[in-house]
């Protein structure tokens, strides 16, 4: 029997892991998303092409990958579908390598009317959610008065779906939100009509058969291990569970079948929406971070908040997700530093100092305490870099990282491209 490898985030997500799952897909049969939704921008890019994805797994762009949409996601349908069409000109075989659990829960048009509404009304405290209606979509799943995928096959759906609007409507007539109904109506109904289509599949029992085949499986998380629902700075989280443990509820697979565990994280933080982030840069260097990374969201262009490493978040996520391999991307950014700092500690408002991540993170002001490390200095995009010729400074930087985080680092992203890629192991 084979295992699942888990990719995930280990920071607030957009650590690049279409890039990775990209990369790693090859040696994959199948690739499965587990849990988040169109709140997701996954962004591959080869051949001189940039890629985002929302909902479609990101191993859609090799022939012989299997791709699996799991009963952990939400689905919004209408995003679906635009997705799906975006995809049309490059020919791929859609219809044969996807495949969509039944026990995915439809995200509905009034499910981001209220996202909206929420956050509207949080005024100040809002989460800066995507408006993709993942909190209600969820609040729904857990509330037991969902929609799923496999609901759309039943006779009943259509009156199904009129009894939940009508709930929904009932919130947010009490909110002021601008929609015009018949359209969004027609658009998802539109769209269910096109999901039909598709494959949809029980895919606990798919994944447990190819595992059982001896085919290889790669879950890929979306946002990141700092966003989740449990561990994540609640409030200003996602509403699923984004870590390893979500694979297992989120595809139906037994945790003694999780294998590797690949951890993504930039040389330096981001984050998009509000919450606590003890690194954040609010001056020039944290600009020119953003210009130099091209930080803006990928789903909805948001400028993301741009700081330096943060070890002790880092090596949280590590433990919550029993991460077995470090992978860390964009490098190349930070070669515009002659020094690169790395936050080793937290000073508490009291005072005293830890590596914790302290439950009053969200209301405490956190000051980071940073060791300096030598920046390298070099162009690393135009350079063809390996292994072999990594800038000294570089190398040492990942060797200190090493020695805090105390898992390997086997793999280095130097740029955006597929073949920007450093292997360490
Ligand atoms: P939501 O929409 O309810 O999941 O928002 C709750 C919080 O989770 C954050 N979040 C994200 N953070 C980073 N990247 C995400 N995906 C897109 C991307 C974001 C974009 O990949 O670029 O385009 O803006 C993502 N999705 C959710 C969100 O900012 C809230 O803090
Ligand atoms: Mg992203």
């Amino acid at each position: 029997m084979s295992k699942v490898d888990v990719l995930l985030g280990l920071q607030w997500g957009d650590e690049g892991k279409g890039k990775i799952v990209d990369v790693l897909a090859p040696q994959y049969d199948v690739v499965a998303r587990f849990q988040g939704g169109p709140n997701a921008g996954h962004t591959l890019e080869f051949d001189g092409i940039k890629h985002v994805l929302h909902q479609i797994p990101s191993g859609i762009f090799r022939e012989k990958t299997k791709n699996i949409i799991g009963n952990g996601v939400v689905l919004d349908p209408f995003v679906f579908k635009t997705e799906i069409e975006k995809l049309q000109k490059y020919n791929l075989n859609v219809n044969a390598n996807l495949f969509i659990s039944k026990k995915a829960t439809l995200i509905l048009p009034t499910h981001r009317l209220l996202d909206q509404a929420y956050e509207k009304a949080k005024g100040d405290d809002k989460i800066g959610s995507t408006l993709k209606g993942i909190g209600p979509t969820y609040q729904d799943k857990i509330g037991r008065q969902g929609l799923r995928v496999g609901d759309i096959l039943s006779d009943r759906f259509q009156e199904k779906f009129n009894k939940l609007t009508d709930i929904h409507f009932k919130i947010l007539k009490d909110h002021d939100i601008q929609y015009n109904w018949n359209e969004l109506k027609e658009q998802f109904l539109e769209a269910i009509q096109s999901l039909k289509t598709f494959n949809l599949i029980e895919s606990e029992y798919f994944l447990n058969k190819e595992l059982k085949a001896g085919a290889t499986i790669l879950a890929e998380g979306a946002q990141g291990a700092l966003l989740d629902i449990d561990f994540g700075s609640y409030p200003f989280v996602t509403s699923s569970n984004t870590v390893t443990a979500g694979a297992c509820t989120g595809l139906g697979i037994a945790p003694r079948h999780i294998g590797e565990v690949y951890g993504i994280f930039k040389a330096y933080s981001t984050r998009v929406g509000s919450g606590p982030f003890p690194t954040e840069l609010m001056d020039d260097e944290g600009e020119l971070m953003r210009k130099e990374g091209r930080e803006f969201g990928s789903t909805t262009g948001r400028p993301r908040r741009c700081g330096w490493i943060d070890i002790p978040s880092l090596k949280y996520s590590i433990m919550i997700n029993g991460v077995t391999q470090l992978l860390m991307m964009k490098a190349d950014v930070l070669s515009i530093f002659s020094t690169i700092k790395a936050c080793t500690k937290y000073q508490l408002a009291d005072g005293s100092i830890t590596d914790m991540v302290p439950y009053e993170l969200v209301n405490e002001k956190i000051t980071p305490i940073y060791t300096e490390l030598k920046g390298w200095s070099t162009d690393l995009n135009s350079n063809g870099v390996s292994k072999q010729n990594l800038p000294a400074e570089l190398d040492t930087y990942i060797k200190f990282l090493e020695a805090e985080l105390q898992v390997p680092i086997t793999l280095v992203s130097t740029g955006p491209d597929r073949t920007q890629t450093v292997y360490r192991k």
